[in-house]
């Protein structure tokens, strides 16, 4: 490794070149660059379950959950611990790797946290790696869920610092970064990315990637997603983004931070094979597996593990590790799979 590849200085004009750079030339750079960090024919698989549903204070432009806009959505309890755990089984016997659990809330309350806590207790005692996004966190809450085992909190900056008071009135872009820096803080793994196809102009593609690769250390995971245009929210016609340019996001993002896991999120529903496998190609190495999303549809499990073989793609099985404390932490987890390895045959074909 060298120090060019965690680079922390990204400028705007060096990215907007790297954007605009011919489209093979992009993919050949980008599959170099994934190629030196990561195996190209694995990608990582999570699942995502929504444990409270809707009605949601914060007005984000693009959210069915949002409280401010009329979706038909149907708004749900903080789910019951039993529904929980069956879904995280199911979602681990399916081949999932890390489970996550999606609250529609503005941050979670005092009341909610201790059952938050029990859920990732739960679900990491499935032998699941965890992962939340409940909102803003303060230093206290952050380390409440470190505590309780939370590998990843997943927390996006959605957009550029210049789009995002567009697209969201009720918080502002420090907001989000101070609730990275408390994840970070509590020694979670952070989960950052945004959503293309807002109506955003490339400059915001390249205000948001920015951002991102600069944080004081890169998220482990950057979920790209691309808009799913909900009826109801004030994005419902929203002018459909260049499915190349979404490509080129990723692309960009692979080289920008050439270490992270950079998943094709939400948006596959929309998209055709071959896209994805270009998505796979310019580096995406992560999907959400399981037909559905938060509240909207995602491809068969069937169907992606379909896409798989015949792309030659495999789940991938743990994170790599790079310290020696790690690494025994890898081979006892190895061990303990290797236990419970017919539970994710069926992915594997
Ligand atoms: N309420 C928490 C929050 O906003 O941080 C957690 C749940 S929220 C639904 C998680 C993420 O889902 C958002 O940050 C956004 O990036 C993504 N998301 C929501 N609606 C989406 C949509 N219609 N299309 C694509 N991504 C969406
Ligand atoms: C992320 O970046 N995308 C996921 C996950 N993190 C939480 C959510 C996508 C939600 C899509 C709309 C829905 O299903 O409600
Ligand atoms: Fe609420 Fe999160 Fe949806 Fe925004 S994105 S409305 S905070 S659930």
């Amino acid at each position: 490794m060298t120090a060019t590849d965690t680079r922390h200085d990204w400028t705007l004009p060096e990215v907007r070149k790297l954007l605009s750079m011919p489209f093979n030339d992009l993919l050949f750079r980008a599959q170099t660059v994934h190629r030196q960090h990561f195996n190209p024919n694995e990608v990582q698989v999570s699942t995502l379950l929504s444990i409270k549903t809707g009605a949601c204070p914060e007005d984000c432009k693009y959210c069915p959950q949002s409280g401010h806009y009329n979706t038909g959505l149907e708004k749900e309890k903080l789910l019951e611990m039993e529904k929980v755990v069956a879904e995280a089984r199911a979602a681990r016997d399916k081949g999932a790797s890390r489970f996550c659990m999606g609250a529609a809330w503005r941050s979670p309350s005092r009341k909610d946290m201790p059952y938050v806590l029990d859920m990732i207790r739960e679900v990491k005692s499935l032998g699941l790696e965890t992962c939340m996004t409940l909102g803003m966190l303060d230093e206290d809450q952050a380390h409440s869920l470190s505590e309780a085992g939370l590998d990843y909190y997943n927390h996006n900056l959605d957009t550029s610092e210049k789009y995002y008071s567009h697209i969201i009135t009720t918080r502002t872009y420090q907001d989000r970064l101070d609730t990275l820096d408390n994840v970070r803080k509590a020694g979670m793994k952070v989960c950052c990315g945004g959503i293309m196809g807002m109506g955003e102009d490339p400059d915001d593609r390249a205000g948001l990637l920015v951002q991102l690769a600069n944080l004081p250390r890169h998220p482990e995971s950057v979920p790209v997603n691309m808009l799913v245009k909900v009826a109801g929210t004030p994005m419902e016609d929203v002018e459909d983004l260049d499915p190349f340019d979404f490509v080129r996001v990723i692309a960009v993002a692979r080289i920008m931070m050439p270490q992270s896991h950079v998943r094709l999120s939400a948006g596959r529903e929309d998209m055709n094979e071959q896209m994805q496998a270009l998505c796979f190609l310019a580096g995406a190495n992560s999907i959400f597996y399981g037909e559905k999303l938060l509240t909207t549809a995602n491809p068969q499990a069937d169907a992606d593990r379909e896409l798989f073989r015949r792309l030659g793609i495999r789940p991938e099985q743990r994170e790599q590790c790079h310290s020696e404390e790690a690494q025994e932490e890898a081979l006892a987890e190895a061990v303990e799979k290797e236990q419970t390895r017919h539970l994710f045959y069926d992915a594997a074909v």
